[in-house]
């Protein structure tokens, strides 16, 4: 098989000694960490849109790198970019994947024969899936570039764009089940308004609703056993999204009975005006924790940048939150991110991949650490201890009245037993568990 990056080997762990740009400082795939392998915590996965598709188009200029492979007709472009993504993943050792349906192969004229062109780069999928021993992490569909889409897909002003964005989602389901999906996610990419002047909100939200019982009651029907997510942004490509943010999405979900867990992404956590350890603690709370889009922002920027993670801080805490949601079941961790504009040779692309999986590696041993250390998760049980007996857990358990409530405050006269909250004292145990 040709080879598309001959010079780079596979990637291997060389500890945190190394010098070597290729290799792994803190990822290490076999090694356990609290009972389980490391690989199987963390559940990597590479985004086809970004890995192999993004070229470094912006808005202000046209792309830096070339990832046509050589090729010029858009069918065989997209067959060599399916040969150098497995080549790619197998190189760095992702086990996972994640794509839209548009971008593993190009629109043609009509719907139909759209489909016929995703059908025969799906074969190739399978075909190579086996060969490498990857997996599809979770399929989506491309509902928002092409220009039919322009008020939305689902709350779409227009029922033709309704009906033609459910026959899209029905045949990137088909192709997702065919491919053995752990999960299918949904993402609104235009499902919001830009004014409220021109815009139905109770029509649109309704009409989301049954675009989404619709298609994953079909998938349920064809044999899909994973998860559906839903991924939340707050704006753009909208103004306003309405899968605005975790605890938006999950009031959306419970209002129209949907079965749906959450996609999280660090960016549009920030964007939202949240941590991305919000969002997870929100999504663990309710029980809906299910997948997460590791790229981060830039503060400084209001946009979605789709950066490689490389802060450790923020790291652990969103290790820390999935380790105690119990981990990835059918989830991952999937890098929608890519390396930045100038960072345009192919080599960028390993080293943008080497980076991220090392600095969420190194998440997962300090929130390990965290969780070993014990004194954060301690100090959090004794500062809710009033819960645990007496009137605290009379109220717990839903056995006080009211009148009994005031007796006891009356009786008490004020609060004298209120305590510090030892915000900085556990900010300074974070440090020292990271920096040892
Ligand atoms: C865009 C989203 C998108 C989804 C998949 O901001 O992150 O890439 O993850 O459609
Ligand atoms: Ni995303
Ligand atoms: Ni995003």
């Amino acid at each position: 098989m040709k080879a598309y990056y001959p010079d780079i080997p596979k990637i291997k762990y060389e500890g945190p000694k190394s010098d070597n740009p290729l290799a792994y400082k803190y990822y290490n795939p076999e090694e356990m960490i609290a009972g389980k392998a490391m690989k199987d915590h963390l559940r990597f996965s590479a985004a086809y849109w970004h890995t192999i598709c993004a070229a470094g188009v912006d808005m202000f200029g046209v792309a830096t790198a070339d990832k046509t492979f050589g090729e010029t007709d858009p069918m065989k472009i997209a067959k060599a970019k399916v040969y150098a993504f497995f080549e790619i993943i197998d190189k760095l050792g992702i086990e996972f994947f994640a794509f839209h349906d548009r971008d593993i192969a190009p629109e043609g004229a009509t719907l139909s024969e759209t489909n016929r062109q995703l059908d025969e780069i799906a074969d190739l999928f399978e075909q190579l899936m086996k060969e490498y021993d990857k997996k599809l992490l979770w399929g989506t569909a491309n509902l928002f570039n092409n220009p039919r889409f322009m008020h939305g897909a689902g709350t779409s002003c227009n029922a033709d764009v309704f009906a033609y964005a459910a026959a899209q989602v029905k045949k990137a389901l088909e192709i997702s089940v065919r491919l053995n999906a752990s999960g299918y996610t949904f993402w609104g990419g235009r499902e919001g308004y830009e004014t409220l002047l021109n815009t139905n909100m109770g029509l649109e939200l309704d009409n989301m609703a049954r675009f989404l019982h619709l298609t994953t009651d079909y998938g349920h029907s064809i044999g899909f056993k994973g998860t559906y997510y839903i991924e939340p942004k707050p704006k753009e490509p909208t103004k306003h999204q309405y899968d605005f943010d975790a605890a938006t999405v999950i009031g959306f979900l419970r209002k129209y009975n949907l079965d749906m867990k959450l996609n999280l992404e660090a960016n549009h956590a920030t964007l939202a005006g949240h941590t991305f350890q919000h969002e997870l603690r929100v999504a663990r709370t309710e029980g809906r924790f299910g997948s997460v889009d590791a790229n981060i922002g830039d503060l400084l920027l209001g946009w979605d940048t789709d950066q490689f993670p490389h802060d450790v801080y923020d790291a652990t805490l969103a290790m820390y939150e999935i380790i105690k949601a119990g981990g990835f079941t059918s989830g991952g961790l999937n890098f929608d991110s890519k390396a930045r504009r100038p960072s345009f040779e192919p080599q960028d692309v390993f080293i943008s991949h080497i980076m991220g999986m090392d600095t969420m590696a190194l998440g997962l041993r300090v929130a390990d650490k965290i969780i070993q250390d014990g004194r954060i998760d301690r100090f959090v049980e004794e500062r809710y201890a009033s819960y645990d007996s007496g009137i605290g857990k009379r109220i717990v358990d839903g056995t006080v009245t009211i009148q009994e409530l005031e007796k006891y405050a009356l009786e008490m006269g004020d609060v004298k037993t209120n305590k510090s909250g030892r915000q900085e004292y556990l900010e300074g145990i974070l440090n020292q568990v990271m920096f040892g």
